[in-house]
């Protein structure tokens, strides 16, 4: 049940009982992401007047330079949700292995796991552009009452029971799921309410406009050549628009608006491509999915990949469902 303007805590409670564990306790996590989303989101739209900008001096597990940004958004997702004990393990792109949280007097009974990417398209945060944070909530399948275990984490995108993102843009929105379709809430700074604005999101069943990172074309494989080729062809409703902002939140959700797809393919220099199944790519392709778009990992649905480990990467097509049908055409000429 959706009505305009109600907060996000109002839309939580309302809609809890079609949530089919309804137990409360998701109630709980999404209003934790809502904290630490608040958090963030005060901190990165003060960036550049507080000496938080630039590296952290540290390196992350995938060899990138941590912005402090992203050090200062992983710790407070991680402390907000390790405080509500409503989570048994994290996983984050901070983080080098998974996270343990050992509620003391609960002894593992917590239900979730979570996975986050703190703080996506960080490069962006010295050049003021839009940033976002990415997360996906599973229910553990190991004993509860046990330790949680990397099994927990490495399941497919199509058991999450919740995926979301925030992007901290113009405007910071937080825009979730949890299995009956996808809204978004844009939180008014002055009240440090949610309110939802952006009610039952669907990707249009096309679009013009192609966001992939051209710099990279030569090493693309060519079926990816041939479809960036076709968006660029004078003929029907083409050429397309080309728009990348190296940010995934922002340009999915341009792309979740306007019609659009967004490519992030392997390459002969990125073999697996760049982007990571587990904290990108599996929410993304759950928001996708349940706002009638698609997401495809080449030959094969996102969310039916099996994965192997924690940061794996995945090559990523996602958007309006006749764009990636399209470019899958063009893939399956190559197989
Ligand atoms: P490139 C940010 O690092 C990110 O993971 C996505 O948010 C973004 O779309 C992509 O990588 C940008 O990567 O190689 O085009 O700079």
């Amino acid at each position: 049940m959706t009505q305009k303007n109600q907060t996000l805590g109002e839309f939580i409670i309302d809609n809890q009982s079609s949530f089919q564990y309804s137990s409360g306790e998701l109630s709980k996590l999404i209003n934790a992401i809502r904290l630490a989303a608040k958090v963030v989101n005060h901190q990165v739209n003060k960036a550049g007047l507080v000496d938080i900008l630039g590296a952290a001096g540290d390196t992350n597990v995938q060899g990138e330079d941590q912005q402090k940004l992203d050090v200062f958004a992983n710790d407070k997702f991680i402390q907000t949700l390790r405080n509500r004990e409503i989570v048994c393990g994290i996983a984050s792109e901070e983080e080098d292995s998974f996270i343990t949280i050992n509620s003391n007097d609960k002894k593992h009974q917590n239900k979730y796991v979570v996975l986050i990417d703190p703080l996506d398209g960080s490069s962006n945060v010295d050049v003021n552009v839009s940033v976002g944070t990415i997360f996906s909530i599973y229910r553990r399948i190991t004993p509860v009452g046990t330790p949680v275990t990397l099994e927990d984490f490495l399941q497919p995108g199509n058991k999450q029971v919740a995926a979301g993102y925030v992007v901290y843009g113009t405007s910071t929105m937080l825009v979730y799921t949890t299995g009956d379709g996808v809204n978004g809430f844009t939180l008014n700074p002055a009240l440090g309410t949610f309110y939802l604005s952006h009610p039952n999101m669907q990707f249009p069943e096309t679009g013009k406009i192609y966001s992939v990172n051209e710099g990279n074309y030569v090493h693309f494989h060519q079926g990816v050549k041939d479809y960036i080729k076709y968006c660029q062809q004078e003929e029907g409703d083409r050429p397309y628009t080309s728009r990348y902002i190296g940010s995934l939140v922002s340009d999915f959700h341009r792309n979740m608006i306007k019609g659009g797809i967004y490519m992030y393919p392997k390459s002969s220099v990125t073999e697996s491509g760049k982007l990571r199944l587990l904290y990108e790519c599996n929410p993304m392709a759950f928001l996708a999915e349940q706002a009638n778009g698609l997401a495809r990992g080449g030959r094969n649905r996102i969310m039916d990949i099996q994965p192997t480990e924690l940061h794996q990467r995945v090559p990523f097509f996602c958007g309006s469902r006749k764009m990636v049908e399209k470019l899958q055409e063009f893939l399956d000429k190559y197989h």
